[in-house]
Parts: C-alpha cells; structure tokens; sequence
C-alpha cells in the first residue's frame, strides 16, 4: 500500500525545514454549551479539568474549558453574546474543529516563514503576559474555516496560557487511558486534494508520505481518496481526504454536506492498551461504529503470518469490542472508530495502538466503510 518510500528521515535528508514542530499543542472545538461538553469528555471520554477562563477571570465575550489526558489538551470554547463571530461558526459547521494547534520554539519566525510563503494570516503574532511568564502564539487558516494557531511557551511556566486559571474540579473520572494525538483528518471538497497536499508541502513543508487512491479505499457503493501529509520529524501526520465517484454517496461528501466547508473529519488517539481503553469507553457510553463481520476476523491470522508477527493481544477480545487489525512489514496496529460525537454526522475519533505499523489501516478500510456505509443508511444520506 506504500506510494513513497516512508522512511522520513530518507525523505527530508539535506532538507532545511523551516517549520521546526515539537508536537501537538491543543485542539480548540467551538461548540455551542462548553460547559455541557466538557462534562461529556470527562466523563466518556476521560478528560481530566485543567485549565478554565470566563466570566469569573474577566473574559466577558467567551469562555473556553481546557482539558487532558496525558499529552492530549482539547479546548472547548462558546461564545457569551450574540455578537461574537464564533457565533457564526456554530450556525454554519455545528459543533468542530477551530484550531489544530501546533507547538514550536519560534511563533514569529513559524508565522513569518508560512506567510510568506503563501499562507492566509488568521493571527498576526501575539505576546501574553502573567506572573509565570509569557506565550506567543500567531495563527494561519488551513481548510475551510479551520485554522492551524503556532504556540510558543518556552517562556511560560503557567497553567495553558495567560488569561486561564487553573481548573480544580471535584469530579475527576478516571482517565481511559488516551495518550497522544497520533494524527488529524481534514475533509475536502472534489478535485481539491492536491491543491491541499501541494500547500502542506509549500507553506509547511511536509511530505506526502502515504498515498490511497479510489481504487484502494472503495466498497461496493462509495469511494475516497486520501494522501497522508507529515512534517520532518514525524510528529505531525494530516492525512487528507476527498470524496470520488461511486454508486452511492461517499462519507466524504456526506461530511461536506453536513460540516457546510471542509473541516477537520477524525482525530486519532494513540493508547498503549486498546482493549482497557476501548472497553473503558463503551461502559462510560461512547458509542462505536458497529462490528466487522466474522469474515474479517477469519481474515487476521493470515495477515498477520504475511508479515510473521505475532498478535501479542487475545483475538477473542478484540473482535468481542469491535476493534480492527491491520499489518505492514514493520509491524500491526490496531483501531477502531467511535460514531460522530455530535448530531450532525461530522467529527469522529479513532482509537490506535501501533505495534510497530506506520499505516493507516488501508487493510481495514473495506470493513470500516462497510460499517460507515450501514450508518449512512440509517441516516439516508448513502
Ligand atoms: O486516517 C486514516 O486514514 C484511517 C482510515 O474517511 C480512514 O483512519 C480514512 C478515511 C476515512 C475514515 C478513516
Ligand atoms: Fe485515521
């Protein structure tokens, strides 16, 4: 399933890169009751109260919830007045992604370096002030709406940012074990793939690492394409979607029918251990795409021996949780999605445990559009 040769290091070898990233800061959702949201990540998902500002610390047009679990920070913002033009982003898109924060060392010189090189500004480079010390952060628009926001806090020793207090709460549900952000989806519209993988490329400075073309990831009914975007030193994975030509409706375009622009579709969450994480999820309520039949699991074995590895997990259990197995050369992964976490059928997440695989999944793309499609057809929208 390899397109190009995805040993970065090969890849970027001699390349200056001029958009040193150190990993993900934050996501930033704008939502319509914050308050409301936060309690659901806690509480389903395994959030814990971090960081918080409103009324109460002077912030009179907006109120944002930051939350965590080990490396992930989700922000959860909602605007206090009619006026303010988050407003406009909730009518328009629901509930989604605003902001994919990155984390750098430099915010002026990240600003400077993709503006010129053609990105549109969002955020002119900005300095905040507090007692423990200072954050830049400058922003750029992506696709659609969404935004990509560089945070420079090596001169900071506060809780988030300025302007936030820390969030002392007395429910604090156990977290389920989530880790890190493995990588982020964006959806676009038909024909624009391209032009955004060449932007990652030209304003970034990523690679296409990873490419699928319709004739990999199509069903019976509906088609994609996706090319995988990275920065240098891998911490950043943006796969990229568009919906193709099929007999039915592709989840793609679904997507775009409902979000109103492209967005951000998915967000993958890395774990150590799936099968505590998954099994964690489902008692505290989230909700999962329905399960692959017995064929696919009759399938694994002989994946698996392909490559010679050995599931070190009990089979038995992931297929009772639903969760899918893929492997590649270097290794297996193992993933499973939740359904959209909002009523329009827009933003999901995966859970993803990589056993050594640099993959996608491409090997389960058959089963999980299955089981996508099985959705859209309750929806009326395949
Ligand atoms: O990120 C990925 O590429 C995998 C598979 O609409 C995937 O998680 C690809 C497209 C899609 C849903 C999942
Ligand atoms: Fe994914």
């Amino acid at each position: 399933m390899k397109s190009v040769e995805y040993g970065l290091e090969k890849i970027f070898e001699g390349a200056e890169d001029f958009l040193p990233l150190l990993g993900t800061d934050y996501v930033e959702f704008y939502v319509g009751n914050a308050k409301q949201a936060a309690h659901f990540y806690k509480t389903a998902f395994g959030f814990q109260s971090y960081a918080y500002k409103g009324l109460e610390t002077g912030s009179r047009d907006k109120v944002s919830y930051v939350l965590k679990q080990d490396k992930i920070r989700l922000v959860l913002t909602t605007p206090l007045n009619s006026k303010s033009p988050i407003n406009d982003h909730i009518v328009k898109h629901g509930d989604g992604v605003k902001v994919v924060a990155l984390w750098v060392d430099d915010a002026r010189s990240a600003y400077e370096e993709t503006t010129k090189r053609g990105a549109k500004s969002y955020m002119e480079p900005k300095v905040e002030k507090d007692e423990h010390g200072e954050v830049v952060t400058a922003g750029i628009y992506t696709y659609g709406e969404t935004v990509h926001m560089f945070v420079e806090r090596k001169n900071y020793k506060g809780t988030f940012m300025p302007g936030f207090r820390e969030w002392k709460s007395d429910y604090n549900p156990e977290s389920v074990g989530l880790k890190f952000i493995d990588h982020m989806v964006g959806n676009v519209g038909w024909g624009e793939m391209d032009t955004w993988v060449k932007w990652y490329e030209d304003v970034m400075g990523f690679v296409n690492f990873l490419s699928f073309d319709d004739k990999q990831i199509h069903t019976e009914y509906s088609a994609l394409m996706s090319k995988v975007m990275s920065n240098g030193n891998g911490r950043i994975k943006f796969p990229i979607n568009e919906p193709a030509e099929g007999k039915k409706r592709s989840q793609i375009e679904e997507y775009l029918d409902f979000y109103e622009s492209p967005g951000v579709q998915h967000i993958a969450v890395a774990t150590d251990d799936i099968i505590t994480t998954v099994s964690q999820l489902k008692s505290r309520g989230v909700e999962f795409l329905s399960t692959p039949p017995e064929e696919y699991y009759n399938a694994v074995p002989g994946r698996l021996e392909t490559y010679s590895h050995e599931l070190r997990e009990d089979i038995e259990k992931l297929k009772s949780l639903g969760i899918m197995i893929d492997a590649d050369e270097e290794g297996y992964l193992l993933q499973i999605f939740t359904k959209p976490v909002e009523d329009r059928p827009t933003l999901f997440f995966e859970i993803i445990q990589r056993m050594g695989a640099k993959g996608f999944g491409a090997g389960n793309f058959k089963a999980l559009f299955e089981s996508i499609e099985r959705e859209q057809e309750l929806r009326g929208t395949l």
